[in-house]
């Protein structure tokens, strides 16, 4: 770790783990109880328990193509649904999560619809990426915890205190189960990432106040929708592969926790826009674009749906979905020029 990657404060030369870098952010929040800190480790639980998972999924193929139990006499469970439990189970019993809402259920979990035990709302998506779970590529879990504006009085409508904006949110990260496990997060204080020890179980700092690439030459996107993608974003494709300087190179995961990882180190632009068959585009807005936002701006990146910034859009419904073009502030302003000429015809 090198002093450039620390704060300097605490850092230099020892190891720190997630739980005391979270309760140090606290000093930031003079009126912190240190509630909040029990819910991130709910969901660094979730994390190591789903990290494990992760590993034996192969295993568990070859045992669940013999049958419908695994060796313990379980039944075998689909990962994504897996890590949907596991993070409801972690985060449920925290005592003060009122709320959680997850990619994997249509409507809102109520743990706690009254006083302080339901200050906090926390919404995910458990497995992104769900594409590349069985062909062993990085995939993850991204999360983003809101404060009820009800304070976590009972309004009897819990949807309406999950449909917030995402400038309003209180922290962000996600979990990367790749070559090794990652975790990534932010209370608006940075960027910080954490190393999961397998030996210890323990996340140890990795790096601190993380920022992104001004300008990067990497571009990521399902180019197959090419033809499907209005014209604009079209004619952006086109400069950006004409470009002499900088010369792009492309890179597509094609799982967002791991494209928008790359995106986050090495710089350059990720971007999922509308298409013809998902004209509102595919991400998630609460729970995939938001998060990653937070994140990027934390970084001194962008997030745009190509008109708006991400974190301003005031959410309609649970699992609405935007068009996003995320990363460098220079990839993102140019894609945004493009964008903003568009006359609105489609391809
Ligand atoms: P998922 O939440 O069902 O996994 O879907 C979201 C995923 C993202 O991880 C990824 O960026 C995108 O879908 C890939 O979509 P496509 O296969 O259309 O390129
Ligand atoms: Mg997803």
């Amino acid at each position: 770790m090198t002093s450039e990657h620390t704060s300097g404060l605490f850092h230099e030369n020892h190891l720190v783990t997630l739980q005391q870098h979270i309760m140090e952010q606290q000093a930031y929040h003079p009126t912190a109880t240190g509630e909040f800190s029990w819910l991130l480790s709910g969901i660094t639980q979730a994390s190591k328990i789903i990290a494990a998972k992760v590993r034996r999924a192969g295993l568990q193929d070859i045992i669940g193509s013999l049958g419908k139990e695994n060796i313990q006499g379980e039944d075998v469970q689909k990962l994504d649904v897996f890590a949907n439990d596991c993070l409801i189970q972690s985060l449920a019993y925290r005592g003060n999560v009122g709320i959680l809402a997850s990619e994997e259920n249509d409507e809102p979990v109520v743990i706690h619809d009254s006083g302080p035990q339901g200050r906090y709302a926390v919404l995910f998506d458990p497995l992104d990426g769900s594409s590349n779970i069985d062909v062993n590529v990085s995939i993850g879990t991204i999360f983003s915890v809101l404060e009820r504006p009800s304070g976590g009085f009972s309004r009897n409508d819990p949807l309406a205190d999950l449909l917030q904006p995402g400038v309003r949110q209180r922290a962000a990260g996600y979990v990367i189960y790749g070559p090794s496990t990652l975790f990534v997060y932010t209370t608006g204080q940075g960027v910080h990432f954490f190393t999961l020890d397998p030996g210890t179980g323990a996340y140890i700092l990795y790096r601190e106040r993380v920022t992104i690439p001004e300008s990067g030459d990497i571009y990521s996107v399902n180019e197959s929708n090419f033809t499907e993608f209005p014209r604009a974003v079209q004619e952006y494709l086109r400069h950006i592969k004409t470009s002499e300087e900088p010369s792009y190179n492309s890179r597509y995961v094609g799982s967002f926790v791991a494209d928008f990882h790359r995106t986050l180190l090495k710089g350059g632009i990720f971007l999922y826009p509308q298409t013809r068959k998902a004209p509102g585009g595919k991400l998630r807005l609460l729970y995939e674009c938001n998060p990653m936002a937070f994140l990027v701006e934390q970084a001194g990146g962008m997030a745009t749906d190509g008109r708006q910034r991400i974190l301003e859009i005031q959410p309609k419904t649970l699992h609405e979905r935007t068009p996003l073009f995320i990363g460098s502030p220079t990839q993102v302003k140019e894609a945004m020029a493009f964008v903003e000429k568009d006359s609105g015809e489609g391809a």
